[in-house]
């Protein structure tokens, strides 16, 4: 079932409701060498999402700014591989939105807990706006905002629930976006929090 949202945007609506156990049981191993972690924005804020990665590149922020980065800085090694059901959940599912060929290099893991948020930011610090971004909800449900270039521009809210994966690409690669603060509630897959798995090309 795949619903545009805007020009460039489609909802896949449940789209990997039947990999959820698979895409879980994956990131155990994910997180088994890098952790969850609060990383620390260039104004000095402690970042509410819990952030780690997977793939040749993941993204981190500090007090430096924001980057892709090879290298775990808490783990003091390379992000461990992309699970293999990250892998093809991604290509598939940009496939099905239109963008064939995707090949996703990093995959950034977000766990945000009640009351977590992410606020309205555009995602800017890949070298290609060519390529989608392909984002994947498990969990307890949310609010996203989505806006378009401008940060002034109006905002529209969509809720995401667990196995919804929304493509984003063409047009709308650039739109302002952020997560409303999540509700308390507790996901038979998940527990007490929504887990979003944000794939991209970003080298
Ligand atoms: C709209 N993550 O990691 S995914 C992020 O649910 C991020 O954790 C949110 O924003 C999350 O940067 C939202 C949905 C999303 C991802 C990329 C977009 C929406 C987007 C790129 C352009 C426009
Ligand atoms: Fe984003």
């Amino acid at each position: 079932l795949a619903l545009p949202i805007v020009p460039g945007a489609v909802l896949l609506r449940g789209f990997a409701g039947d990999q959820a156990p698979r895409l879980r049981a994956a990131l155990d191993g994910v997180l088994a060498a890098s952790p969850w972690r609060h990383m620390i924005t260039p104004g000095g804020f402690r970042m509410s999402v819990a952030m780690t990665n997977c793939g040749p590149l993941g993204w981190v922020s500090d007090r430096t700014g924001y980057r892709y980065d090879a290298i775990d800085p808490v783990a003091g090694k390379s992000w461990p591989a992309m699970p293999q059901a990250f892998r093809e959940l991604a290509s598939e599912a940009a496939n099905a939105a239109g963008f064939a060929g995707f090949e996703p290099d990093a995959c950034l893991v977000n766990r945000y807990e009640p009351g977590a948020r992410l606020s309205l930011h555009q995602d800017r610090d890949e070298r290609d706006y060519g390529h989608p971004i392909v984002s994947v909800s498990l969990g307890l449900p949310a609010v996203l905002l989505f806006g378009g270039l401008q940060r002034k521009d109006k905002s529209m809210r969509l809720p995401l629930v667990h196995g919804d994966v929304v493509v984003w690409g063409g047009p709308a690669r650039l739109n302002h976006h952020g997560i409303l603060p999540l509700k308390d509630g507790e996901h038979p897959s998940t527990g007490r929090c929504r887990i979003n798995l944000t794939f991209r090309k970003a080298g």
